[in-house]
């Protein structure tokens, strides 16, 4: 294969670190804009690029012309979570998709039996289609799932792997496995809020979108010209929502819409 082939093959894994990305991006706001708190934080996607494909190969020893069906993780997909309770959840979604658009063909839990780099990560290796210009293409992409605090110990050893070419100095690897322990604990002791930070989320996506329905409110009276009345009740939601109170807020909501009743006004 050519230097320039290389790159054409490259299309479809791009396609699908795209899409992925997209897709599950799409179940995070999915979550949110029903109001639940969202397991995913954040979705990055990469496709390898041809020099580390050649590494990898040769590290493996994968011939060339096999990487397309040897290499897995030609594309990856990460998805970013707060907590490790919300690992698990994004696995039972991403099975759920299993008859449409994701094959997992390979699991590897590398949370419950770390490597032993310290390394710790949830990792789906699947097939997934790609409509490419000429036909569909089923390609290898490897999921891996993990915490932040999971994903910034990866990054830091990622990093120190490069500038020391792959051999760390034993000193700074054990630097490395205590920071692995800081990760896990920081994790765990997060798990124990969990609860907390998930209902507050709640109650901060309800406030926001009672907040738009209470001030599109008032812009219907205004549109019915009920002016004097309109600039009252802003008045009154701008106090209520100093308060901080959502009963009252919520009340106040209601009283709206006998208000936009009482006026024909749209609510
Ligand atoms: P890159 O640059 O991130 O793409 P193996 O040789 O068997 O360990 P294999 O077969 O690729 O590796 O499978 P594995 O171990 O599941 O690794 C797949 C990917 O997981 C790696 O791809 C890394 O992204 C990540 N990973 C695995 N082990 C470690 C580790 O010890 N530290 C860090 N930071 N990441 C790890 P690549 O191609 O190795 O790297």
């Amino acid at each position: 294969m050519n230097y320039f082939k290389w790159h054409e093959a490259l299309i479809p894994y791009e396609q699908a670190v795209a899409e992925l990305v997209a897709k599950f991006n799409g179940i995070s706001d999915d979550y949110k804009k029903r109001n639940f708190y969202s397991p995913i934080e954040r979705v990055e996607g990469r496709v390898k690029d041809v020099a580390s494909i050649f590494d990898k190969a040769r590290r493996k020893n994968i011939p060339i012309d096999q990487v397309f069906n040897k290499m897995e993780d030609i594309a990856g997909v990460r998805i970013v979570t707060r907590f490790i309770a919300d690992i698990q959840i994004i696995i039972e979604q991403l099975k759920k998709r299993a008859s449409h658009d994701l094959d997992i063909k390979i699991e590897r839990d590398y949370i419950t039996e770390k490597k032993p780099s310290g390394y710790q990560s949830y990792h789906l290796l699947c097939k997934y289609v790609v409509m490419t210009l000429e036909e569909p293409v089923e390609i290898w992409v490897e999921i891996q799932i993990r915490t932040l605090a999971m994903n910034f110990w990866a990054i830091t050893e990622h990093m120190l792997k490069y500038k020391y070419n792959g051999d760390i100095p034993a000193s700074v690897q054990e630097r490395l496995l205590k920071s692995v322990e800081a990760a896990h604990n920081l994790d765990e002791e997060m798990s124990t809020i969990r609860g907390e930070i998930t209902e507050a989320q709640k109650v901060e996506h309800v406030k926001r979108d009672m907040v738009d329905r209470i001030l599109k409110k008032i812009q219907n009276l205004y549109q019915v010209a009920k002016v004097e009345e309109a600039n009252e009740l802003n008045r009154q939601f701008f106090d209520l929502y100093e308060d901080c109170d959502l009963d009252k807020l919520a009340k106040f909501d209601n009283k709206l819409t006998t208000i936009a009743h009482i006026n024909k006004a749209a609510y």
